[in-house]
């Protein structure tokens, strides 16, 4: 068997559906011949943030793959891997790369020694009787530990060598971690005896799926709970613990529950500092539990600490706070949940007037408003871009499912929201998979809708257009008045019927919904549709101690 061939056969035990990628690789030809389906994008970061959306959307039970050629193909492709590294999601990519006898001679790039430092495994193969035990590494690394991108480089002369037979490859194992029995005493002694304890769970529940487990503790402790961006939709929205996500901009009631702390038990997340997510304040006890030891005390001390899985973690936390208990809640959920009710309701109601605003230009809060109240929340993934969209959107959506939002931002680019939605549809087909983004992001990534079209990927994509970058406006004042840089234009409604998808310009606020139920007729009938909402440039968002 050839070495292309033995990857397809790799990927298929391994429960690869769909490879993702870009020509020239040999792979894509050996999966099509495997059976496997190859999508094939417009540029290789799309196909990349594809991926990602299938490992995140899954909790890593099925791994997101990428192939493209070496050359160009590797170098266009390091945004998207580099994505994937910062917001730790779990892929594999393959790409191809220079003959043997060229790999290592300048100018040629080399993925083994350029990728280095956004993937937690990177490897050449030199020879193809090795490429069985590459990718068992490959595939090993990303279903274990912190999810992470691992990387192949397979020369292109190796592709045509033999693989012995039969070939011997077995799927990479996931293996799970609990923490130390007498740290899960200590953190659960600690919880026990918080006054005001407040949860803040990570993305790190949603790959454990740790979802029940955290929603047992937290009303064991009846804690309120927050999460980061990444953990969106761990804990429902809708409960009456819940206090809402963190991000740039957040829900009043996450501001001030996190200031007003004793006791921050952050679980599944790293604490990480980051514009986009909430500053822990100074001053509190912290409980850190993470799978990943590199976090620790990295940007937030933790006086305790728990390492392992989410979820195992959380179950062994339960377990021991309900025996402290005598096996039941205090009776502090009413009074807990009146105090988030009372922050909640006024901060709701000043920004009502946006979220219900009849102005034209669309205010985007009414968009995002009326998008809420006209899909299925249960039935629905929603992702958000760099810009205003992610302000504007994160504080104010609802997230009750787990899994309904792929909320990221450790880096944030322009663009990325567009891939997500694709692969969380072709991960989940019955879902109704959205992206909000702005008129920038789409000067980025606009070309793959043409991929959504082609290859029968029928999302929803919402678009703000108000002909700007608004939420640089702030910091461009001069650039903007003597030059027009912030500036940008575009008809993407007519771009997206140019490609063959349902496109509507929405200029009216009466049209709004109207508009989101023919976007999403659309989907049923197997075509991406495309909204262009014609919007303000509004950059206010639900700040709180930041500039
Ligand atoms: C690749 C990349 N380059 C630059 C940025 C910095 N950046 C963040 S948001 C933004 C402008 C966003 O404009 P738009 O998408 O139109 O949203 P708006 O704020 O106008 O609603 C820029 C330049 C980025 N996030 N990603
Ligand atoms: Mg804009």
């Amino acid at each position: 068997m050839r070495a292309a061939a033995a990857v397809a056969e790799i990927l298929k035990r391994e429960g690869v559906q769909f490879l993702i990628g870009y020509p020239v690789n040999p792979i894509i030809e050996a999966a099509a011949e495997a059976d496997i389906r190859t999508i094939i994008v417009r540029q290789e970061r799309t196909g990349l943030h594809m991926a990602d959306a299938v490992s995140r959307v899954t909790s890593a039970d099925r791994i997101g793959v990428f192939c493209m050629q070496q050359g160009p193909g590797t170098e266009n492709a390091f945004g998207g891997v580099a994505q994937a590294y910062g917001d730790s999601s779990p892929i594999v990519v393959l790409p191809a790369g220079y003959p043997r006898r060229l790999i290592n001679v300048p100018p040629n790039f080399n993925a083994y020694l350029n990728y280095q430092h956004v993937t937690k495994w990177i490897e050449q193969v030199t020879q193809g009787a090795s490429v069985p035990h590459a990718l068992l590494r490959a595939f090993t690394q990303v279903k274990n530990g912190r999810p992470r991108p691992a990387l192949v480089e397979i020369p292109a002369d190796v592709f045509g060598e033999e693989v012995p037979e039969p070939l011997n490859y077995r799927p990479a194992p996931r293996l799970r971690s609990a923490p130390d029995p007498r740290d899960v005493e200590n953190a659960a002694g600690l919880l026990v005896n918080a006054q005001r304890p407040v949860i803040y769970a990570g993305q790190g529940v949603h790959y454990a799926k740790g979802w029940e487990a955290l929603r047992e503790l937290a009303e064991l402790l009846e804690a309120p709970v927050t999460t980061s961006l990444q953990g969106k939709s761990a804990f429902p929205e809708d409960h009456p613990l819940s206090l809402g996500s963190g991000g740039r901009a957040v829900p009043e009631p996450v501001h001030r529950f996190l200031s007003d702390a004793d006791v921050i038990f952050g679980i599944g997340c790293s604490f990480a500092t980051t514009s986009y997510g909430v500053t822990m304040p100074q001053g509190k006890t912290f409980i850190h539990a993470t799978l990943d030891p590199h976090d620790l005390n990295k940007d937030v001390p933790a006086e305790h600490a728990l390492i392992g899985d989410a979820k195992l973690t959380l179950e062994a936390l339960g377990a021991a706070v309900k025996e402290r208990l005598g096996g039941k809640p205090r009776g502090r959920k009413d009074a807990v949940a009146a105090e988030i009710q009372k922050i909640r309701e006024p901060w709701l109601k000043q920004w009502l007037p946006k979220l219900t605003s009849d102005e034209t230009p669309l205010s985007p809060y009414r968009v995002i408003w009326d998008l809420a109240h006209t899909v299925d929340p249960a039935n629905t993934i929603i992702t958000h871009d760099a810009g205003s969209p992610r302000d504007q959107l994160s504080p104010f959506w609802q997230s009750t499912v787990p899994l309904s939002y792929i909320g990221w931002g450790k880096t944030t680019q322009l663009g990325y929201g567009l891939g997500l939605a694709m692969g969380a549809r072709l991960a989940c087909p019955e879902k109704l998979c959205i992206n909000v983004w702005g008129d920038a992001a789409i000067g980025f990534t606009g070309m793959d809708f043409e991929t959504a079209v082609r290859e029968r990927i029928p999302i929803l994509s919402i678009l703000m257009n108000n002909f700007s970058m608004a939420i640089e406006l702030p910091i461009m004042q001069t650039a903007t008045k003597k030059y027009g840089s912030t500036n940008i234009s575009g008809h993407y409604a007519d771009m997206a019927k140019a490609f063959g998808g349902y496109g509507e310009r929405v200029e009216t606020p009466d049209e709004i919904v109207p508009a989101i139920k023919r976007g999403i007729e659309a989907t049923r009938n197997g075509q991406p549709a495309l909204l262009e909402f014609i919007t303000q440039k509004d950059y206010q968002y639900s700040m709180f101690g930041r500039g």
